[in-house]
């Protein structure tokens, strides 16, 4: 240690110590007395405290990071859902036991504090979670990396129901403090916006472009730690937050223009005011693209001027950097830093070109040409003047390439174009990422396919070696050690606990599949998860399930394509079958058809399928004819907090979208993680699950991708469907009926109209088959010993969907980064 180590020394981990630094957090930090502290001083005190002890090897972290002037990835993501802090830093500073015992000592309950935290939500799903694993496996794996994002005021909204409804209201995650950031003011960064461009000759009579911004904006970084699992090291992430660089107006104000006065801070303060509710279908807004500026700006002025060393020289930056563009959020960084290679640092467009081209790698995350982000050039060029004008001359001379290499085709060179004409002029971010990138990747092997084969086959043509493949995945940390603690230590004691770091080893697992006392005690501990789950639904929604039934959930953004829909019409479906008599209700499991989905504010009809949801739900649920055999439980705002409830109690993962829509899924793997089995289709990331674990531990239904174009070509009906499928009919009809709104025929006839108009995602078309795999569910759920041989198995061959392999295949396939392990 030199004297430069922070106060705490970091391996002095013991009770007494953990107790006195506790205290004077509490004491000092708080101002308060234990007697007198609140659930959220003691929380506060003891986030305070953990972050002690993870200090010392940040600050050595920072310090290799100068010495070494090792690669580094910069994972550019607007979104970061990180969930909770405290569990993953008490864990990774292998600190859980002593805190535990310094605040029994004091009369303090560990897991009352961790309930006091507010996570920061801030991200849409599946693309700001997986940032999240993203960074937290690239510490354990000792690569440095900083994830860079935007600190939002408000994440996520908050999703309550009334009469069913989605009503959202404002996500307060800051309103009692954040104890994780490091705010730091001094080393702002300005930002410009809108303003003109104009001819300069600077004193060498360099003839160059100046942008000349109406208004300017302060990104203010604040500093998360990010530790590694089993490793010294803590990377950084740095979310940027908006300031105006002049507070206000005095004078104005003081002649009572108060609204005046503050305008300008009106504007800067609301870039990161809150996170865009969107997913899937980012919508063309102004403040939207004001955002994706902002950041990415931000963070390549820090990169360049903070973190590399003054003198360095930025030809060499291919060795520095690589710029992980996650989805086309981003992607303006492209532009931006040809500005401040040609403009700022008058460098000529070709060297500018080369190094840019080599330091951008692009993850796409969609396959809905819908979602994929298209910015008007007229709002482009009132906001960024200067960046309009690059991305014109970046696209000149891409077409020039374009018309040498396929003379004669201008169809193809308007597909590719990076400027879309039709509807309006507009630039087509995707092409402009793959463009520039050097590496353009999906994110499950399907997904990349059509990637390659449809969405950007021209591009693949022209460039193969761009495309690549990694399949997500998600941190065995977060989603199995913390969020299921019983099943980890019965791991543990299996195998070790290497698997914590190196997920491939639960294939160690696979014997115990046959091991009679193990398939008891792994069920044991699904049973006490489920009672668990329970709790944590009465106490946090009122809702009432029962310990014991089957768990089937489906937990997901609300889009057609993930087809909510269908798995409502199995639930009517059984429903209207056990009414009628056709099946005898002893037969039924017992099961709680968990939802958790999120509808975007302007997407109606998602709305509309979730009022439909809850509508069934609290007619089902009232119903005393089923004896409570089936419940539907639909918990509002569903979050990574819930998840991590809810993901280990599972018996049945959901994972039904239109086989070709659904980009991977991380849910399924987090599921299979906790040993529940799937019902899916053959689409995304399912397809790699399955071949994993097994045909037989896998339930598959449905169209396959090639089938699905073939019934687009050919003409889809769902009429027909409808007609034809007296069990699929009578659902519907049921539905249509009013039965599920006091008699009300009209309220849910705009869902039934969009499944019986277009119903584009094909939900009628899946349902029989689906029905079908559904009852093979039932059946084998009836075998416990098969059922538990089967979820043991889905764990110990779900080893590959951690991202810790992610960020190797990322490393070995796109950026070339080498772990940089810390010797202190
Ligand atoms: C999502 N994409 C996809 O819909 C999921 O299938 C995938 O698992 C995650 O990304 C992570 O890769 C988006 O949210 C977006 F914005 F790209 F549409």
């Amino acid at each position: 240690m030199n004297d430069m180590t922070p106060p705490v020394a970091a391996r002095e981990h013991t009770v007494e110590s953990f107790t006195r630094e506790f205290l004077r957090e509490l004491n000092f930090g708080r101002g308060v007395d234990l007697d007198r502290a609140s659930a959220n001083d003691k929380y506060m005190a003891l986030a305070r405290t953990v972050r002690h002890y993870l200090m010392t090897g940040w600050l050595e972290t920072l310090r290799n990071q100068y010495r070494d002037q090792a690669k580094v990835v910069a994972y550019l993501s607007a979104e970061f859902l990180l969930g909770r802090q405290l569990d993953n830093n008490l864990l990774t500073s292998n600190l859980e036991g002593i805190a535990r015992e310094s605040l029994d000592q004091l009369g303090i309950s560990l897991d009352d504090l961790r309930e006091v935290e507010i996570e920061p939500g801030l991200g849409n799903g599946g693309l700001g979670r997986l940032a999240a694993c993203f960074i937290d496996s690239l510490a354990t794996l000792d690569v440095p990396c900083i994830g860079y994002g935007i600190r939002y005021e408000y994440g996520i909204f908050k999703q309550a129901f009334v009469d069913g409804h989605q009503v959202e209201k404002p996500d307060t995650w800051l309103a009692l403090g954040s104890p994780w950031e490091f705010p730091h003011p001094e080393n702002a960064v300005t930002v410009g916006f809108g303003g003109h461009v104009e001819d300069v000759t600077d004193e060498d009579g360099v003839k160059r472009r100046d942008w000349v911004p109406a208004s300017v904006v302060n990104g203010v970084p604040y500093n998360y730690m990010v530790p590694g699992y089993g490793t010294n090291r803590v990377n950084t992430l740095r979310l940027w937050s908006a300031r105006a660089p002049k507070a206000f107006n005095l004078q104005v104000f003081n002649e009572g223009g108060y609204e005046e006065a503050v305008k300008n801070q009106t504007f800067a303060e609301n870039i990161s005011k809150v996170l865009y509710p969107e997913d899937s279908t980012p919508q063309g807004k102004e403040l939207r693209l004001q955002q994706q500026y902002f950041f990415v700006a931000c963070s390549i002025a820090d990169f360049l001027c903070n973190v590399l060393p003054q003198d360095f020289d930025l030809h060499r930056l291919p060795d520095r950097i690589t710029w992980q563009l996650n989805d086309t959020h981003p992607v303006i960084a492209v532009p931006e830093l040809m500005r401040q290679l040609v403009d700022l640092r008058g460098w000529t467009w070709e060297d500018a070109w080369g190094v840019t081209q080599k330091v951008f790698a692009y993850t796409c995350h969609t396959l809905l040409p819908e979602a994929l982000e298209v910015w008007p050039v007229d709002l482009l060029g009132k906001l960024l003047p200067r960046h309009l004008e690059i991305i014109y001359r970046i696209n000149e001379l891409f077409l020039e390439e374009l018309r040498d290499t396929y003379p004669g085709d201008e169809l193809k060179v308007r597909h590719m174009s990076i400027i879309a004409e039709h509807p309006v002029r507009a630039v087509r971010m995707a092409h402009l990422a793959t463009v520039a990138g050097f590496k353009v990747n999906g994110v499950a092997a399907l997904h990349s396919e059509l990637l390659r084969d449809k969405v950007l086959s021209d591009f693949a043509q022209l460039w193969p070696e761009k495309f690549t493949n990694v399949t997500n995945g998600v941190t065995p940390r977060r989603f199995v050690r913390i969020a299921n603690p019983s099943m980890s230590g019965l791991v543990t004691e299996a195998i070790g606990d290497g698997w914590i770091k190196d997920l491939s080893q639960l294939s160690r697992l696979e014997p115990l599949a046959e091991d009679a006392e193990f398939r008891r005690r792994f069920r044991d501990i699904k049973a006490a998860n489920k009672v668990e789950f329970a709790r944590v639904l009465k106490e946090r929604d009122g809702i009432e399930i029962a310990g014991d039934a089957m768990v089937d959930a489906m937990v997901k953004r609300l889009h057609e394509y993930k087809r909510q829909t269908l798995k409502l019409l199995h639930i009517v479906s059984l429903y209207q079958r056990i009414g009628s008599g056709a099946l005898p209700l002893e037969s039924v499991t017992p099961r709680t058809f968990v939802f958790g989905a999120k509808a975007a504010p302007g997407y109606a009809l998602a709305k509309q399928i979730i009022a439909l949801i809850n509508a069934v739900g609290s007619t089902i649920n009232a119903d005393a004819s089923l004896e409570g055999r089936l419940k539907v439980a639909f918990p509002a705002n569903y979050n990574v907090t819930l998840a991590e409830k809810l993901i280990p109690a599972a018996d049945l993962s959901e994972q039904i979208s239109l086989a070709g829509k659904e980009a991977s899924g991380t849910g399924n793997m987090k599921f299979a993680l906790n040993g529940a089995l799937t019902i899916g289709t053959d689409d995304g990331a399912n397809v790699e699950i399955r071949e994993l674990v097994g045909d037989e531990n896998f339930f598959l239904f449905g169209m396959s991708e090639p089938e699905v174009a073939d019934l687009e070509a050919s003409g889809y009906s769902p009429e027909a469907v409808y007609a034809s499928d007296p069990d699929l009919k009578a659902a519907i009809d049921l539905i249509s009926s009013g039965a599920f709104s006091g008699g009300d025929r009209t309220l849910h006839e705009p869902v039934i109209a969009a499944l019986l108009g277009e119903d584009r995602f094909m939900a009628l078309a899946d349902f029989r088959s689906y029905v079908d795999a559904q009852d093979r569910v039932e059946a084998y759920y009836g075998d416990f010993e098969a059922w538990s041989r089967s979820a043991i198995l889905n764990v110990a061959r779900s080893g590959f969907f951690s991202s810790d392999r992610s960020m190797v295949d990322y490393m070995d396939r796109i950026w070339g980064a080498k772990p940089v392990k810390q010797n202190f």
